[in-house]
């Protein structure tokens, strides 16, 4: 099934000029870019794009984090792109990410650990919705 997903190149990825590598990577994947966006969350956005996190200890420090430095934001398409591209970010803490996934080579820690992905169509589509208008799907 051809589906969505949102993706977030986060602040540690963009800081050490991975963009390029991680796009390389979604599109080996087969995940087609179809929107594209850089942009600096304001600490208030993500704390809604985070909301179900919003009872976890690490809620405050998360985005916080994600609202220290440009981020790049990604709507991907490809046949099942939410696991595809769940398979490709590996494991939340990039210690126990598979080698050759993009947490592997480019986290920094379970909290700066380079990606953001979708982890079910459903809230692919909530997700995108947060930071694109249908319009702007390529
Ligand atoms: P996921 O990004 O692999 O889906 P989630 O459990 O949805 O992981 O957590 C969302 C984000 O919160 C993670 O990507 C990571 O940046 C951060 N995070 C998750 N667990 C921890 C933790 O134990 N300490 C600090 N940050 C965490
Ligand atoms: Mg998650």
């Amino acid at each position: 099934m051809v589906e969505r997903t949102l993706a977030i190149i986060k602040p540690d990825a963009v800081e050490k000029h991975a963009i390029g590598d991680i796009i390389r990577m979604y599109e080996g994947a087969g995940l087609r870019p179809i929107a594209i966006r850089m942009m600096s969350l304001s600490k208030a956005c993500a704390e809604g794009f985070y909301a179900v996190h919003r009872e976890r200890p690490f809620f405050n420090d998360l985005t916080t984090y994600m609202s220290s430095g440009p981020v790049v934001v990604l709507v991907l398409e490809g046949a099942d792109a939410v696991k595809v591209n769940r398979d490709l970010m590996g494991a939340t803490d990039p210690k126990k990410a598979e080698a050759g996934t993009i947490r592997a080579l480019h986290g920094a820690s379970i909290e700066a650990n380079a990606v953001h992905g979708s982890d079910s169509v459903e809230n692919a589509k909530i997700e995108i919705s947060y930071f694109f208008a249908e319009s702007e799907l390529g």
